[in-house]
């Protein structure tokens, strides 16, 4: 009997692919393949296109449309796709693509004998889509606030107070600043429901949890919320479509998808989500009080919750999640691409980056770092600069301890601003194969830190959701074995370094509140 999932996740720097087997419960195939690595002519760095204004990010959409093409054309000379019962995905959030009425019928009447991005090049209306580290629009979402009358409203339907990467302000923005090119976009998609549409052979709908990472969507209703999209764009309930379940199959794979890579007829689609919905999943977030940190391009923390809290925290986001029921999520811009940043200036590889991290003292003899390579979301800042507190730039063991603390410290001290003081942490993404920055974490927390064997836990997450959505069966049961932790692999916190790092937190939200007083 057939029993294969994929999970696929479209993220910002790469193109993954986890294969379980549903019934004897396994990962049976992972693989992956990096944009900038393998795609060289859209000329993006670390996946991305950025400009001389560090607020603007796009990245072609086109570029993610011929990943999966290859991508699938590689899993199918691994793993035979007809034995795929069902397929999810994630991609990374609040990114969103800009397509013409033509899309449907193009993706109707595709060819299995042409690649996929040679037959859909002409139907975007916007060559390149802003993606989350876009920060460029700042007066949008002043005047997003506005229309809805304050930004506690905005946070109370939406989950979030008006934020420069969601979708809604962005949009907002390419409306009003090219009129033509949207009146030409009949449908607006995110990177989730984009890539699932590819699969689907046509256009799907937005699912409930990567939804509200726009701005735009009713975490009550579970419906686009009227004022936001008439404030956002003309006719945009149409670009749209409704919004959908994340726990109900779309349908099957398109045609295209059964001819040319061979998938069976029946295998069916679950609507895409964001990849730190998926994330929650694929680290088995599934209970209340458990929290989980991402060390991917970003850095995220989250927690599950099975009931919406009375009141918002602005600090965070408050997401549906993809068992329906809701998550707190706290975003980063500052993660990985900062460590590489300190990593490259030193001359180290990852080992001599964790060598120096180790022979340095909890807390840097005093020293620490504001560590805002690029604008950052939490705290908001629009204005890149590192600030260097009794530390000095060219003492490279210094450097290096001091970017993951400071990363630590802040995601604890907004934690903790949103209500989240976690008792233990999973961790997942590139960098949680990182003991050292684990230690930290460890340390800086005071609560153990379990990581999964997997690092990517968004595409196992997204074959997890589909394993639960084919067997109907419990979110538990559905988790079980494959989020379990290896309590040996566990780091625990050192309790000698509490003081240490409380009076350094301290010293930290003082730096940093002196800082934004003048940014
Ligand atoms: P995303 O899903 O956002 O594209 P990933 O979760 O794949 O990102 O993480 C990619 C990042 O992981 C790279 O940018 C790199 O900095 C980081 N990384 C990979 N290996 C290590 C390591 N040994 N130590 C620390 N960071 C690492
Ligand atoms: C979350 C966020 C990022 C992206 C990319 O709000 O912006 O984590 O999902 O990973």
């Amino acid at each position: 009997m057939p029993s294969l999932i994929l999970g696929l996740d479209s993220s910002t720097q790469s193109l993954s692919a986890v294969v379980i087997d549903k019934d004897e419960r396994r990962i049976v195939h992972e693989t992956g393949m990096q944009f900038s690595d393998r795609f060289p002519h859209y000329n993006t760095v670390d996946g991305v296109l950025r400009d001389d204004d560090p607020t603007l990010v796009h990245a072609p959409p086109l570029m993610w449309v011929e990943a999966l093409d290859q991508l699938l054309l590689s899993l199918a000379d691994t793993i035979n796709l007809a034995d795929v019962v069902a397929i999810a995905g994630s991609g990374q959030q609040h990114g969103s693509v800009y397509l013409k009425s033509g899309m449907n019928d193009c993706l109707a009447t595709l060819d299995p004998k042409q690649a996929l991005h040679l037959q859909l090049r002409e139907q975007f209306a916007r060559a390149t889509a802003p993606i989350w580290m876009d920060a460029s629009t700042a007066d949008e979402c002043q005047r997003l606030t506005d229309d809805l009358g304050g930004s506690d409203v905005l946070c109370q339907h939406t989950g979030s107070v008006a934020v420069e990467r969601f979708t809604g302000p962005q949009i907002k923005k390419f409306a009003e600043q090219e009129p033509a090119a949207y009146a030409e976009t009949a449908h607006i998609c995110l990177v989730s429901s984009f890539i699932c549409s590819l699969l689907a052979g046509r256009i799907v709908g937005i699912d409930y949890a990567d939804a509200t990472g726009m701005n735009l969507f009713d975490l009550r209703q579970r419906d686009w919320h009227a004022a936001a999209l008439d404030s956002c764009g003309a006719g945009l309930a149409d670009k749209l479509q409704s919004a959908i379940d994340p726990c109900r199959f779309v349908g099957a794979v398109s045609p295209y998808m059964q001819q040319r890579y061979g998938f069976h007829a029946g295998c069916q689609v679950l609507p895409f989500s964001g990849d730190n919905p998926c994330s929650l999943i694929g680290l088995g977030l599934i209970d209340e009080d458990m929290t989980a940190i991402s060390l991917g391009t970003s850095d995220t923390l989250f927690g599950h919750m099975t009931a919406l809290p009375a009141q918002m925290s602005p600090c965070a986001h408050t997401f549906i999640a993809p068992t329906n029921h809701y998550m707190l999520l706290l975003c980063f811009k500052n993660g990985s691409l900062a460590r590489e940043a300190v990593r490259r200036d030193c001359g180290l590889d990852w080992e001599g980056f964790s060598a120096a991290v180790d022979s340095t003292e909890p807390g840097n003899n005093g020293g620490f770092m504001l560590p805002w390579f690029e604008t950052e979301i939490v705290p908001r800042v629009m204005q890149p600069g590192v600030h260097l507190h009794g530390m000095k730039a060219d003492d490279h063991n210094a450097m290096c301890r001091g970017v993951v603390e400071a990363q630590m410290l802040s995601m604890n001290i907004h934690a903790a601003e949103a209500g989240l003081q976690p008792g233990s942490i999973r961790v997942t993404g590139g960098a949680s194969q990182n003991r050292s920055i684990l230690q930290v974490m460890a340390d800086v927390f005071q609560c153990p830190v379990d990581v999964l064997e997997i690092s990517n836990g968004a595409a196992l997450g997204a074959a997890l959701r589909a394993l639960q959505a084919s067997e109907q069966c419990s979110w538990d049961a559905a988790v079980a074995d494959f989020t379990a932790v290896d309590e040996r692999r566990r780091v625990m916190p050192r309790t000698a370094c509490a003081d240490v790092y409380a009076s350094l937190a301290a010293q930290y939200a003082a730096a940093e509140r002196a800082a934004l007083s003048v940014v």
